[in-house]
This record gives structure tokens, C-alpha cells and sequence, in this order.
């Protein structure tokens, strides 16, 4: 594995990724609590926010908006990805985007790669994550995989056991930093650490909650090993994002416990 620490998309260790794709993976119904944030420009400037490590996007929105923000934002390009429209027998996430492209086209400082291990997919996903892992040695960018293990033998897929073999698959191929959902406790975050190696383990922001709520969340995911947040609603569905980010930058960065930045 690379020294991930000394890349543009790590802080003292740990990591704050604003993730920003949902216009295509979920659609238009993530940005209707705060309409403002349909426009990508609104979240790439609450990507200027100091803890943010960097913003994860697809290539179209990179592409358009990212020239305006290269010295301020560090760029995660998501280079696969599915909508919500689509109802395969199968979970699977197609490649849009080359790590060449996201590189010297795009400027990315990382690449970012969704893997359904468990689908009837995963055979193809493991070969495309392997191609892009292989081109991001090449070119000394980080790679972050989205383990997301779906597909029919999964029947839930924030179970302690399932979210710590996503992630040792991460590390088995070669990810720099795992992004998984939130296994419900600080004692689960350890066991996907103890499979994990040297290799950073991230959590999922997921679905819009209260601060008090999220904060102990992260914290718990910190204080087990874990080494940040890859988050987009709960940022990008606030009214004041930049709130939010001050107390999670505390928690994250500055070893607070959540009622100190409460
Ligand atoms: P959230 O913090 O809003 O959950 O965003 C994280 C993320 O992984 C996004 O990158 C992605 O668009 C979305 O969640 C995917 O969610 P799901 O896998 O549940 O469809």
C-alpha cells in the first residue's frame, strides 16, 4: 500500500469527504429540503469549509465546476456509479470515467470506486476495480471504495460481520480508504479496524438525522480507529452546512467529544 497519509485528501490522519453524487444515485429528491443545493456551485462552496478534505463528484459536475474551485476544494472523482431509475436483477455500478481522465482532464487529488461485493456482479466489479486501482498506482492518486456489500445473499447489510468483510475485500484489493455505513455501535467500528490493516476506514454520513445524533455517531466511529466521515446530506440537507462542519471538524480533527462542540 502507498503512504496515504501524506496525500491531499488526508488531515493528521483522518478524513472529511463531502460527497456530492446523489444527483445520480439517488436524483433530484435529495436536494428538495434545501433546493439550493441542486446547484452544484452552492455545495462546492460549502466544500471550501476547512475540514473538508475533499468533495466527491461525478465527472459531468467536476468537469463544469471544479475549475472555478482547483486552489480551494480537493477533488474525489466518483468514477462509477447507478441511478435510481434503473431495476437490475443485480446490483451493479457502471464505470463513467477513467482514472486518466479524472487525472489529467479533471485534476482529481483521489478516485473514488463503488463495489457491491455479494452481488452476481461482483466478478465485473472486481476486474474494473482492478484496472482502476492499477492506473491510480500509476498516477499516485488515492483510491476510495464505496464497500457497499449488496446483492441477493445479503439480507442485512449494516450487520457487524458483512461491513468487516466489505472492508477487508477494500484492503484485499488494493483500496487506500474504505467508505461503509455505520454498523450501529463503537464496538462494531473496532472489529471493521481489526480486519482492516493500515487501511483508513471511513463512515457513510446516510440519511439526514439530528446533530446530537450524528456527532456520537462519528465520534464512536473516532474513537474506535476509524478515521472520518464521507458524508453528503448530512451536510448538504441543512440549512447551515457550515455549522455542522465546524462541529464535525472538532470531533474529527481536533480529538472533541461531541458535547464540547454541541
Ligand atoms: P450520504 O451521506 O448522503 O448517505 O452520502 C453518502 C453516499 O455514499 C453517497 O456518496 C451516495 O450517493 C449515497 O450515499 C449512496 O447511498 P445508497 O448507497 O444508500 O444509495
Amino acid at each position: 500500500m502507498r503512504d496515504f497519509d501524506d496525500s491531499p485528501i488526508v488531515r493528521n490522519g483522518n478524513s472529511l469527504i463531502l460527497a456530492y453524487d446523489h444527483g445520480l444515485e439517488h436524483g433530484p429528491v435529495d436536494f428538495e429540503p434545501v433546493p439550493e443545493s441542486a446547484n452544484p456551485r452552492h455545495v462546492f462552496e460549502v466544500a471550501k469549509h476547512e475540514a473538508v478534505t475533499a468533495l466527491a463528484v461525478q465527472k459531468g459536475v467536476a468537469e463544469t465546476y471544479y475549475p472555478e474551485y482547483e486552489d480551494e476544494v480537493n477533488l474525489l472523482v466518483k468514477l462509477n456509479g447507478t441511478s435510481d431509475l434503473w431495476d437490475p436483477d443485480d446490483y451493479y455500478s457502471p464505470k463513467n470515467c477513467t482514472v486518466q481522465y479524472a487525472v489529467e482532464e479533471l485534476g482529481a487529488d483521489a478516485v473514488g470506486f463503488t463495489m457491491y461485493a455479494g452481488s452476481d456482479y461482483e466478478g465485473s466489479m472486481f476486474e474494473e476495480f482492478r484496472r482502476v486501482q492499477e492506473e491510480a498506482r500509476r498516477y499516485g492518486v488515492p483510491v476510495v471504495m464505496w464497500a457497499y456489500p449488496r446483492g441477493r445473499p445479503i439480507k442485512n447489510d449494516k450487520k457487524t460481520s458483512i461491513i468487516s468483510y466489505a472492508s477487508r475485500i477494500g484492503l484485499e484489493l488494493g483500496a487506500d480508504m474504505v467508505k461503509c455505513k455505520y454498523p450501529g455501535s463503537k464496538t462494531a467500528w473496532e472489529e471493521v479496524v481489526a480486519v482492516s490493516g493500515d487501511m483508513k476506514t471511513v463512515m457513510s454520513g446516510g440519511s439526514k438525522t439530528s446533530d446530537e445524533a450524528f456527532l456520537e455517531q462519528v465520534h464512536s466511529v473516532i474513537s474506535a480507529g476509524g478515521n472520518g466521515l464521507a458524508v453528503g446530506r448530512n451536510v448538504f440537507q441543512r440549512e447551515n452546512p457550515e455549522a455542522i462542519l465546524d462541529k464535525l471538524e472538532g470531533v474529527i480533527f481536533e480529538e472533541k467529544q461531541p458535547d464540547q462542540v454541541l
